[in-house]
């Protein structure tokens, strides 16, 4: 197995491979130049390590289990250790070398252990001579330390166990953390050596780095020398580097750094009763969106989800109709079709495009638009106000990308779907059938007429709608259902309230609503063939009955 300085130039792939985090952290440890390794304890903090530039981290035994609020004496099992370790290779991409403590047993334990770090892309563990249950270096004196043969057995085991050729496995003397002297320190680290480490981490509780500096003087670099120097923090580390000390591990600082920082923040809060003071000096909430990557769930959500189902709807409920007996009690949108309100139907034609979040604007009998799953809003001066007015009732609705209804369509699902997937900021659905009976109320006209030519593809844009067309030179019927992006729901709010500057919000329709918005924006006509009615007479009641909308 190699274990020498020379490994870093062997291990280089071809070019165009992208290196393995297992042979990241090996040139770590193998470079000739000193490398940080930075401690992180969670998803989060691991991204914090990668963000600030580490190359890698140090998964610390400490503060693994200090943030599960247990103490650095293997508490926590070692596969809640290895979960949390998978949640932080999940959230970097950086190497990993994990504290491993004293391997959580034996040989046999170190075995399984390495296999399970492979698995999960833990680029390498550190086991040091102790015994378990180990105790943290910096409690108490003259800790009991592991039988050499027996720690080289653990050694050997790990390294049999790796299944990548890079995973780094580094032995950890506590020899000076122990109160042993410097030669049995040495004899330990060079048979660890021997016995297939690929590097040696010295550890020393001392003030100062006198002792660290010594044994690297006199190990002289037959293997990557590791330290931890958070007693001898003073040291300047220029004095590693003139060592030939191959890595510092900043070993507990991230936990430390958190720690002040979030009680300073619980005994603000706790004494001012008031978010005023703390506000502008945490992290914002959405430097944790960004840190979580919600972007990339964006791009994800707008690559997987159909647009369509992140609209909302609105349906405009309020007028009486005039369906004779059946409109006196209740307003035609509530008239029974086929066991169901006329309005249900839609509510569910609207749903199975994915259209959930529906306001219903009631009006004449609102007391009977019940149904379930629907917001309602009144237009309580239905009697004498346009449908722009009832729109404005559901002003709070219209927000990010909408969809308006009349309440007393019925339509194939395909029409609104063709809608909501055109990419149009407005999108209204105009039938070319001929006009049937009398004029229609709400006629088009568009740029150019329906061709039928099914590979031209470019946008129809409307130009005029309303009453005042004349049925000869219109190009067709808006069905009376229209589709917004929520760049087009914004222009949708400001033309309603240029309405209400100019004193027309009571008196306007949507047709008219529909030229003042094309006077300032594109909006787009989508041409069908029939598949949808309105109920304005009993004859389309008896149509509707018979209507499919699939
Ligand atoms: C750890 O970070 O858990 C370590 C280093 O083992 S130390 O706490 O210094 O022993
Ligand atoms: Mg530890």
């Amino acid at each position: 197995m190699l274990g020498t300085l020379d490994i870093a130039a062997a291990n280089q792939g071809p070019a165009d491979r992208p290196q393995t985090r297992f042979a990241a952290l090996r040139s770590l440890i193998t470079s000739p130049q000193l490398s940080f390794l930075m401690e992180a304890h969670n998803g989060l903090s691991a991204k914090i390590a990668q963000e600030a530039g580490f190359a890698g981290i140090w998964g610390s035994g400490l503060t693994l289990s200090a943030s599960m609020g247990l103490r650095d004496s293997n508490e926590a099992s070692w596969t809640q250790v290895l979960e949390t370790l998978e949640l932080m290779a999940d959230a970097t991409s950086l190497p990993i070398l994990l504290d491993g403590d004293t391997g959580y047993g034996n040989f046999n334990n170190v075995r399984r252990l390495v296999k399970k770090l492979c698995d999960r892309k833990v680029a390498g563990v550190c086991i040091e001579d102790k015994l378990f249950p180990k105790t943290n270096s910096f409690i108490g004196e003259a800790q009991p330390m592991a039988e050499i043969d027996e720690f080289c057995g653990r050694i050997k085991a790990g390294k049999d166990s790796q299944t990548d050729d890079d995973f780094v496995l580094v032995a950890r003397v506590e020899a000076l953390i122990c109160g042993h002297d410097m030669g049995e320190a040495l004899r330990r680290a060079a048979a660890y050596h021997a016995a297939g480490a690929d590097a040696i981490l010295i550890h020393s509780k001392q003030s100062s780095a006198a002792e660290i500096l010594k044994f690297a003087q006199v190990w002289e670099n037959r293997a990557p020398l590791v330290i931890v120097p958070t007693k001898y923090y003073a040291t300047p580390t220029e004095q590693f580097r003139q060592a030939r000390i191959s890595t510092v591990i900043w070993a507990n600082h991230l936990l430390r750094g958190a720690i002040s920082a979030m009680r300073e923040v619980a005994r603000t809060l706790k004494r001012e009763e008031s978010l005023v003071e703390i506000e502008h000096r945490i992290a914002p909430v959405d430097d944790i969106f960004r840190l979580v990557g919600n972007d990339e769930l964006e791009e994800a959500e707008s690559r997987y989800i159909p647009r369509k189902s992140l609209a909302r709807g609105i349906i405009l409920a309020a007028s009486q109709g005039a369906l004779g007996a059946l409109t006196v009690a209740k307003p035609k949108c509530m008239v029974d079709v086929r066991g169901q309100p006329l309005l249900q139907r839609l509510v569910s034609t609207l749903a199975a495009s994915g259209v959930r979040n529906i306001t219903v604007v009631r009006g004449y009998g609102k007391e009977t638009v019940k149904l379930v799953g629907v917001q309602t809003v009144d237009n309580d001066r239905h009697a004498e106000t346009g449908e722009l007015y009832s729109l404005n009732c559901a002003a709070a609705a219209i927000e990010g990308p909408t969809v308006i209804a009349y309440g007393d369509i019925l339509f194939r699902k395909y029409i609104l779907d063709n809608l909501l997937e055109c990419g149009a900021d407005i999108a209204l659905a105009v039938d070319v059938s001929p006009l049937k009976g009398e004029a229609r109320r709400d006629l088009v006209i568009a740029d150019r007429p329906y061709t039928g030519d099914i590979l031209d593809d470019s946008p129809v844009l409307l130009k005029q709608a309303g009453t005042d067309i004349n049925p000869g030179e219109a190009h067709g019927e808006w069905m009376g259902l229209a589709a917004f992006s929520a760049r087009g729901a914004g222009w949708l709010r400001d033309e309603i309230a240029r309405a209400r500057a100019e004193g027309v919000l009571e008196s306007c329709d949507l047709p008219r609503l529909f030229t003042r918005l094309a006077a300032r924006h594109p909006v787009q006509i989508l041409y069908f063939t029939g598949h949808w009615m309105d109920v304005d007479t009993l004859v389309d009641l008896a149509a509707a009955r018979t209507f499919s909308g699939a």
